[in-house]
């Protein structure tokens, strides 16, 4: 009995010691764990071929009666979204023009029709590649022939996008179908037309079975939707996310490692193209649940549509929940059922501001990019943190020159760890078990997003191209985004490609982009710096109307600098470190300045009081 007594005791002492020690080691082990039921299932899924699919089938089976998604003022069930997405299917293969295999191209907002369409591809064994639905015209043709694709189906309401890119379509023998009833233009055909007479019998298991597991799903074009004119040679352009069915799974167990349970009903605003908004779907199919799909985020209508639909919980993106705490408050602002958030990049004030407004809401920050081996959840209450860095986990934070704009080196040629509180590179190992799919068609981009002879010779790392820092505590942070690439209005925007689309203006000889700070802006908002052809004049007008056809929105430069010419002295890194110091004030530059104005639809002079306006907010940019 004494012996048990002591025994108890000095167990109790060593974990206590432990807790004192490591003080998150509860995390680290449920950490852990996760990770190993996670990989467990994995390989349970791949041995015997379980998919999304198969998934849904199953809920269909049992709860065909259980509404799947809510839209508008529609729901729709399991049984009803399985009937439709045969259908779709069918419509596909009685085209004769999709075999198993094919991708075929979405340009399709956030509505039901999504949907089925895809499940339609996944059960006739074929991939979706989500097209971007803010593109148009020639972006929209590049994007479009690097997913593979021979086949476009597009919403009805983009239809005039649809007509503006349909000969050159036509000419590259494309099938182009779009969402209407009816359908003006020729060659293309109405797939609601088509969809009504078709059968809603479930179609061959054959059809999507005879797929490897590994097989690509999906494509979904990641940190950057904008694309160069086609015919372009020039590197570096568009990176479509492979997604395999391996890959779906790992997103779809988002909502199970953050406790969602079967009874939770999922607001989904983000889009739907992207992985955010995808994720929602795909990980309610996991967990048989209801979506409360939105065609677009709406501050205003938010917290209506939560009550009318019972949400339980919702997705954000770090600026939606910036925008949602600036809505003027309502009594009714704590009534509703939401008790769980689900996103990546809210900032600590915000997330602070968001609970004290609206109650009592769990918030689960993520962190992973679409194509990236990994990702990082939150596991504890430390506000502001994305992740916790569990020594189980084959990622680092390593040393980086932000000058250079590569990993600090020592003598031997290894990268070296940040040190605790130091903001470095985070980089996480590519394995067999963390592999990295890559982009569709692109091995360049795909090498560069590699770092190799990391730790020891011969060793792979995945550049996540994010800087983070980790706390005493271990647990990591989001610094900023080094590199090529920057955020704004929650997209990210690739400098080499936005610089290769305005160097092709007519009166532009060269072209820098980056991102500057703006205060009272999330992210940064792009920047250029051009210099110009021999005897041409800056021509504002052509600019913007080149800038507002080949860029959506979100990548269009705010400022543009003209320079007499690139200073060439210093690495590259080093010139663009030095514009984005100096940003856009007036008084620290003396090169010419514009400001991209949409209404004048010009770049217009930039001038103290513009500098002024924007400064304090009162210019909307
Ligand atoms: C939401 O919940 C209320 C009360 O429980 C119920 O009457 C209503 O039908 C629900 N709405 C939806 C869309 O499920
Ligand atoms: C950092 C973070 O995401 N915080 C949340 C993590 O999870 C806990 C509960 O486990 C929440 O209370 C935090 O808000």
């Amino acid at each position: 009995m004494n012996m048990f007594v002591s025994v108890v005791f000095a167990v109790a002492i060593v974990l206590l010691g432990l807790f004192f020690r490591f003080p998150y080691f509860i995390q680290d082990v449920q950490y852990v764990l996760a990770k190993l039921k996670v990989r467990r299932c994995l390989l349970k899924y791949m041995q015997t071929n379980f998919t999304i699919l198969e998934r849904f089938l199953e809920a269909a089976r049992t709860q065909p009666d259980k509404p799947f998604i809510h839209f508008k003022d529609e729901t729709f069930t399991y049984r009803d979204a399985d009937a439709l997405s045969n259908k779709a299917a069918r419509v596909f293969l009685q085209s004769g023009l999709v075999k198993q295999g094919d991708t075929v191209a979405m340009l399709v907002g956030n509505e039901p029709m999504f949907v089925w369409l895809w499940l339609g591809l996944v059960k006739i064994g074929c991939s979706a590649a989500f097209l971007n639905y803010n593109i148009r015209s020639k972006s929209l043709l590049h994007c479009f022939s690097c997913s593979g694709a021979n086949t476009l189906v597009a919403a009805a309401e983009l239809q005039d996008a649809v007509e503006e890119v349909l000969p050159s379509l036509l000419e590259q023998q494309v099938s182009v179908y779009i969402l209407a009833d009816g359908c003006k233009a020729a060659g293309v055909e109405s797939f609601r037309e088509k969809m009504s007479q078709a059968s809603s019998e479930p179609l061959s298991r054959d059809l999507s079975k005879r797929k490897l597991y590994t097989h690509t799903h999906t494509h979904t074009h990641t940190h950057t939707h904008t694309y160069l004119p086609s015919g372009s040679s020039s590197p570096g352009l568009p990176k479509a996310a492979v997604i395999t069915h391996a890959r779906l799974w790992v997103m779809c167990w988002i909502q199970l490692l953050t406790g969602v349970n079967s009874r939770d009903v999922i607001y989904v605003s983000l889009p739907l193209y992207h992985s955010a908004g995808f994720m929602g779907v795909t990980g309610a199919i996991e967990r048989g649940i209801t979506v409360a799909l939105r065609s677009k985020f709406s501050a205003s209508q938010f917290w209506d549509d939560c009550r009318k639909y019972n949400a339980t919980v919702i997705q954000y993106i770090g600026e939606t929940m910036r925008y949602l705490c600036n809505t003027p408050k309502k009594p009714s602002d704590r009534s509703h059922k939401v008790r769980l958030a689900i996103g990546n990049g809210i900032r600590a004030d915000v997330w602070r501001d968001f609970i004290s407004r609206f109650g009592n809401v769990e918030i689960r920050e993520l962190y992973g990019a679409t194509e990236g081996n990994f990702a990082l959840l939150n596991y504890s209450g430390k506000i502001g943190a994305i992740g916790f860095h569990s020594r189980f986990f084959p990622h680092a934070v390593i040393k980086y020159n932000v000058e250079r704009g590569e990993p600090v080196r020592d003598s031997s040629g290894f990268c070296i760890e940040a040190d605790k509180g130091e903001p470095g590179l985070l980089v996480s190992e590519i394995s067999v078990r963390a592999p990295f799919s890559g982009y569709v068609r692109d091995l360049q981009q795909t090498e560069r997003k590699k770092l190799h002879n990391v730790f020891k010779r011969g060793d792979v790392y995945f550049n996540t191209g994010d800087l983070m820092r980790i706390d005493e505590d271990h647990f990591i942070y989001f610094q900023d985004r080094v590199g090529d690439t920057f955020r704004w209005k929650g997209e990210n925007v690739a400098t080499t490609e936005v610089a290769d689309v305005i160097s092709l203006a007519g009166c532009v000889k060269e072209a820098t982009v980056y991102g500057v700070k703006v205060p009272g802006q999330e992210g940064r908002a792009g920047m250029a710096a051009v210099t110009l052809r021999d005897g041409l004049k800056f021509d504002s007008v052509d600019v913007f109307k080149h800038v507002e056809n080949f860029l959506p929105a979100y990548a269009r430069p705010r400022f543009m600098r003209i320079q007499s010419s690139l200073d060439v002295t210093g690495t590259f890194k080093h010139l663009k470190v030095k514009l984005v110091e100096e940003g856009f004030n007036p008084n620290l530059i003396t090169d010419p300045v514009y400001f991209l104005d949409e209404k004048e639809k010009n770049y217009i002079p930039l001038m103290m009081d513009i500098f002024n306006g924007v400064n304090l907010g009162e210019i909307k940019i």
